[in-house]
């Protein structure tokens, strides 16, 4: 007899299942391999990739328009960021109509044939889905607010205003001020995690669940073959009493999936990757376990509160010991359980080679070293786009500034009387529009981005030396390296399923580990810091070992199992 869903997954939330031992080799038993196992991810950024019709924003017909560089790349899987129509408050994230294309990227028969195409050429497409919030220009926000009568009201989260007048609590924004904006015709608040145009869906309503499970299947069965679910654990919020701090960690939040899961994700031969705030390795598999993983992914973030003092636009030191214990953990939590992907950034981070490697002194070394990482990794990988080219951060003036999460914090902090000299290098250290700048194709006008006079966002500078066309044609291009590191990655089922050791896990420099899987052993070593280093590999005579890929052009320095390694340099042996 099947448990009720609730009794099911209420379970499940709440205690942290350890599968018995047998169950451990679900995961890499060749019988229960998946399509998107052993695939390499590209997270498109639609706006800025590439503009096929001239109007300064990247488009649909432009991404199928670069389909055989992703596939030349080795790319199976593209993640499209929202394309739907949107204010654009949040750059699409902010969306006011789920079963549709905005103008500005094209129409319903753009997807269709960017579909075909990418299928054509057996490249698969994640569509992004934006659960949690809509833009309050969506029609049913526009009818929510009107009355509390309105059949729509309950879409959405409203509580009274206190006696006062002010707030129903503090719950904080994530892009600063007040979680929640008054709407004077109910004299109520509602609720927005995000901007105050972005008013939370209330998951509660039946009918809200309904709709939205109907939008998934829509673009399902118009050819997409996964989703990438956008803060999806914040379809379950806590009561006004309690903490925000429980945001993305209510039981609710699982059961709510289950019910997606069983109603349509469940039947389609998918991949699902869930932007998840809240999971963490302990319950993870919970929400992507083999068995019962409502989703079959997730993207594991935390990396990215390393290296600030909790406040994101004030960068720090960070420690790579800590680094480690986040991928090891998360290792521990779902190996041979479930699945995770593999990131080092994506449209709301600072660009990798700045944030992890050296951008200015070791920029080719470094990138090369973070493709290395991170195509070695467990998990699925996603590779962002312009990262394979080594895109930078990029010199913005706060008028240059696009993001709604920058500006909100820079506007809070001069009104809180700091200086723009006090604010600048920690914004333009970590603000998201450095993963927004245009897709540098070449040293042509606006990169080759755009043949508009102005694109929507600035061009980084470096276009003129850093862009595909130059590095196609450089042997020793980070664009080279990634289509080797790739290709490598795919020819070893070690790198997919193997399991991971991390050597000597207190090293502050270098993070290596082994892969190991039926009998093959590749060791792959990364120095993570632009300093000289010796590493002792605790590997039987490395000059035995097969060198497969190497980031600098002369030989390694070895002497038995020790490395002397040069600033982030990376390499890969086969041991046995
Ligand atoms: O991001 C959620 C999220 O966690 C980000 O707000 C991130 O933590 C922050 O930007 C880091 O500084 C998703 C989307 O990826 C993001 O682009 C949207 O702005 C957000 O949700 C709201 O939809």
């Amino acid at each position: 007899m099947k448990k009720t869903l609730v009794a099911l997954a209420m379970g499940a939330a709440l205690s942290c299942s350890n599968l018995p031992a047998e169950d451990n080799s679900l995961t890499i038993a060749k019988g229960n391999a998946r399509w998107w196992h052993n695939a390499v991810c590209y997270e498109v950024y639609i706006r800025s990739f590439n503009d096929s019709k001239g109007t300064g924003i990247g488009d649909l017909k432009g991404i199928e328009n670069k389909l055989d560089y992703l596939k030349n790349l080795g790319v199976d899987v593209i993640w499209i960021t929202p394309f739907y129509p949107s204010p654009g408050v949040d750059m699409g994230y902010d969306i006011s109509d789920y079963k549709n294309v905005d103008p500005k990227f094209g129409q319903l028969k753009d997807f269709d044939s960017l579909v075909k195409s990418a299928h054509a050429k057996g490249i698969k497409i994640l569509v992004d889905m934006v659960f949690s919030h809509t833009s309050d220009e969506h029609q049913w926000f526009i009818e929510a607010r009107k009355s509390k009568d309105n059949p729509y009201h309950d879409f959405y989260v409203w509580y009274p205003p206190k006696a006062d007048g002010s707030a129903p609590n503090d719950w904080k924004s994530w892009f600063s001020g007040s979680a929640w904006e008054y709407n004077k015709p109910t004299n109520e608040y509602y609720l927005h995690i995000f901007a105050k145009q972005q008013p939370a869906l209330n998951w509660k309503t039946t009918k809200v669940r309904e709709e939205l499970f109907s939008v998934a299947k829509f673009w399902l069965d118009k050819g997409a073959d996964g989703i990438r679910f956008d803060v999806i654990t914040l379809n379950a919020l806590p009561d006004i009493n309690q903490s925000s701090d429980l945001w993305g960690k209510m039981p609710m939040a699982l059961i709510y999936l289950k019910m997606m899961n069983d109603k349509v994700l469940s039947e389609y031969d998918i991949l699902t990757v869930g932007e998840m705030p809240g999971v963490d390795p302990e319950n993870a598999y919970e929400f992507v376990g083999e068995k019962e993983g409502p989703l079959k992914t997730l993207f594991q973030l935390d990396i990215m509160g390393l290296g600030n003092d909790g406040d994101k636009f004030h960068p720090t030191p960070y420690s790579l010991v800590a680094f480690k214990k986040i991928y090891q953990n998360w290792y521990n939590g779902l190996y041979g359980k479930g699945w995770i992907s593999a990131v080092l950034d994506n449209h709301d981070q600072a660009r990798a080679v700045s944030r992890w490697g050296n951008d200015k002194d070791y920029w080719k070394p470094s990138a090369k070293m973070l493709a290395t990482f991170l195509l070695t990794q467990w998990g699925v990988p996603y590779v962002f786009q312009g990262d394979e080219i080594g895109m930078t951060n990029c010199p913005f003036t706060p008028a240059e500034f696009k993001d709604v999460e920058e500006i909100n914090y820079y506007k809070e902090k001069i009104a809180e009387g700091k200086t723009e000299a006090e604010l600048l290098p920690g914004i333009l250290a970590r603000c998201r529009d450095n993963a927004r700048t245009p897709m540098q194709w070449s040293s042509a006008k606006n990169a080759g981005f755009t043949s508009a006079d102005t694109p929507w966002i600035k061009v980084n500078p470096n276009y003129k030396t850093i862009n595909v066309e130059a590095e196609l044609k450089d042997p020793d291009s980070i664009l080279n390296y990634y289509k080797k590191m790739i290709s490598l990655r795919k020819a070893n089922p070690a790198f997919v399923y193997g399991t991971v050791n991390i050597i000597d896990f207190n090293n502050e420099n270098v993070y290596a580990y082994s892969r190991e899987y039926e009998g093959k052993e590749f060791l792959v070593v990364c120095n993570f810091r632009g300093t000289h280093t010796d590493f002792d590999t605790k590997t039987a005579d490395l000059r035995k070992a097969k060198l497969l890929i190497h980031n600098y052009s002369s030989n390694p320095h070895i002497n038995d199992s020790k490395i002397s390694l040069k600033p982030f340099e990376a390499m890969i042996f086969e041991v046995k």
